[in-house]
């Protein structure tokens, strides 16, 4: 049997978390992890790598790893591993990736309860067999049983940060074939949302084959799950499915439309055209007789185009991003379709880090990467202390940092601002990492929950209302502090968290990056609602982390927000105003 690049991985990232639940060395556990990230990640087939003999030129990966994938593709197995699950039990594995389950608590069930699978521990749970371990409680019991049901949740979906980029990719291929006139992203990466099932695309064109066959043979597919004259599937090497259909132009409109969703919104819009006498479905509009069944010699309305769709039912084009049936098919029809904000708009971006903690660029370089991308402003808000995993600054550090970026500002004036903040930790027991008389001399202060995540919700309110109940922060960073697909957010009471927002003036932030979209689409809506001032920003860390800012825009106008709701579309007199109006 042969391997896929996405079976190595999981073997590699397995063989990882037994290391560390058998106690290894850090060193050699992120060894293992990090050549399972770069393999999951790579465009091309690791039978064509090795063949090649190129395996060491992948990041993360030496003689030993590479000896290692070799093994795995000549014999299917690899002999470490099989030997590795002699002393630890694979599914602790799966047991480890339970929210708030590391490594130490998998080996305290499995050497106290001889606990070895998700199933057993579910029961063992269940059964209040947990709480009286050492370190456990009935609490972290009923943690446990949260996490396993979460992680079912989470299986199978890929974030929008790896599916609409290998979207665009496959895309970009099809749309080189002679005859292909159009193509788009449709179904939910069009949505924006933050997980995707699958990825599903048109191209419209006369003549399909040639196009079904150049998908089909595409470099990273793993598997043909389907390929017919005009509909084929095929599953990459990272696991992602991938649907394409190909169809003639006149018929794009219905079309896209349909493939885009939402289901929900789909059904609305089918019951909208029976209203006015049709039927509605991806090919076309039929006209209905009283009863609702299509007329069979009628003739049908083709939609070349979305807007045509909609103007059939009376409505303006209502944005891809809206279309979840919740509201946008009835402000469509009142003409109340928010005014979307777009990239465009963006002035600036409040949150980023430079060498001074754990980013790898200098203020200079950080700002000239800005500029470049048309931003107009940015502030530096580098860690805090206590994150010292993130070589966070002290206070020395911090003032030291202000005076290289004063200069830095000073060079790039007028047309480009540089400003000096910090990304303050909010500490486990609600304190702030800088007392108020180094934060009055800050421009931009944002406070973060990094630690302790894992709290009861009165702790972690207590802690996001100290820090925006302080007359010094200006913003909260990812609120929620979640990581997508795997890690859960905080427990946080978010009507009193908007409710205190709101009291004190103060910003929530939807952080762009792909893994964050912290805020999410569903309480951006609520604070727009409650005309709370919320801010996109990449949290960069590196260059390219600055063109994550379209996945912070896609969930912002996800969440209905409007130009007039982002503050870092204020151009920069406003900004400064601001700040030192506080
Ligand atoms: P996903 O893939 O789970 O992230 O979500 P979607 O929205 O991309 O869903 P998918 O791939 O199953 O289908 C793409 C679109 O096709 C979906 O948004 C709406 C449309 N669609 C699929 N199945 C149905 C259906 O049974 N009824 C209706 N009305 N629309 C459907
Ligand atoms: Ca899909
Ligand atoms: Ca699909
Ligand atoms: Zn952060």
């Amino acid at each position: 049997m042969t391997l896929t690049n996405r079976e190595i991985a999981d073997t590699f990232e397995t063989v990882a978390d037994m290391l560390q639940i058998k106690g290894e060395i850090i060193h050699r556990v992120l060894s293992y992890r990090r050549a399972g990230e770069s393999i999951r990640e790579l465009p091309r087939d690791l039978h064509v790598i090795a063949s090649e003999g190129k395996l060491t030129e992948i990041p993360g990966i030496g003689d030993t790893l590479a000896a290692k994938i070799k093994e795995m593709l000549e014999t299917g197995k690899l002999e470490f591993y099989e030997r590795l699950t002699h002393e630890v039990p694979p599914g602790l594995v799966a047991i480890m990736r339970i929210n708030g389950v590391g490594p130490k608590k998998a080996k305290l069930f499995w050497e106290q309860l001889n606990i070895t699978t998700l199933q057993e521990l579910e029961a063992a749970a269940r059964g209040g067999k947990l709480r009286d371990l050492a370190g456990m409680g009935a609490k972290s019991e009923l943690k446990v049983i949260e996490g396993i049901e979460a992680l079912a949740r989470q299986t199978g979906r890929f974030s929008l940060g790896i599916a609409l980029p290998a979207a665009q990719g496959i895309l970009d291929q099809l749309l080189t074939v002679p005859g292909a006139i159009e193509g788009a992203i449709a179904g939910s990466i069009r949505r924006g949302k933050p997980t995707i099932g699958d990825v599903d695309l048109l191209v419209a064109s006369d003549d399909a084959t040639p196009i079904m066959d150049k998908f089909v043979h595409m470099e990273n597919v793993a598997r043909i799950l389907g390929h017919g004259p005009t509909k084929s599937s095929v599953e990459l090497l990272n696991g992602l499915q991938v649907d394409v259909r190909v169809l003639e132009k006149a018929r794009w409109g219905t079309a896209l439309n349909y493939f885009t969703g939402s289901q929900a919104h789909n059904i609305h819009m089918r019951e909208l055209a029976l209203e006015k006498g049709y039927s509605l479905n991806e090919h076309a509009f039929s006209p209905v007789d009283k009863d609702k069944n299509i007329i069979e010699d009628a003739p049908k309305i083709l939609c070349a185009t979305e807007e045509e769709v909609y103007a059939m039912v009376d409505l303006a084009f209502v944005p891809p991003e809206l279309r979840e049936d919740t509201g946008e098919i009835e402000a469509a029809k009142a003409g109340k379709l928010p005014n979307l904000i777009t990239i465009a708009d963006m002035q600036a971006d409040l949150h980023m880090h430079t060498t001074w903690s754990d980013g790898v660029l200098s203020v200079r370089e950080m700002a000239e990467a800005a500029k470049r991308r048309g931003r107009k402003y940015i502030v530096i808000t580098d860690h805090s202390h206590s994150l010292g995993i993130a070589n966070g600054l002290s206070v020395e550090r911090l003032l030291e940092q202000q005076k290289e970026v004063r200069l830095v500002d000073s060079m790039m004036k007028p047309d480009f601002r540089v400003f000096h903040g910090t990304e303050m930790d909010i500490n486990a027991d609600g304190g702030l990492d800088f007392p108020d008389e180094i934060l009055a001399q800050l421009d931009f202060v944002i406070a973060s929950l990094h630690v302790s995540l894992r709290q009861e919700r009165p702790q972690i309110m207590q802690r996001l209302l100290s820090a925006i109940s302080n007359p010094h922060v200006d913003m909260i960073g990812h609120p929620r502090a979640q990581y997508i697909p795997d890690r859960e957010p905080v427990d946080a009471d978010m009507d009193a968290v908007f409710e205190a927002a709101k009291k004190h003036g103060k910003v929530l932030e939807i952080n762009a990056n792909p893994r964050r979209l912290d805020l999410e689409a569903q309480y951006v809506r609520r604070a727009v609602e409650l005309d709370i001032p919320l801010s996109i920003n990449t949290d960069a860390h590196a260059e390219d982390h600055m063109d994550l800012m379209p996945y912070g825009i896609l969930t912002a106008r996800r969440g209905w927000a409007e130009a007039k709701n982002i503050i870092n579309t204020w151009p920069v007199e406003r900004f400064i105003e601001w700040t030192t109006g506080k």
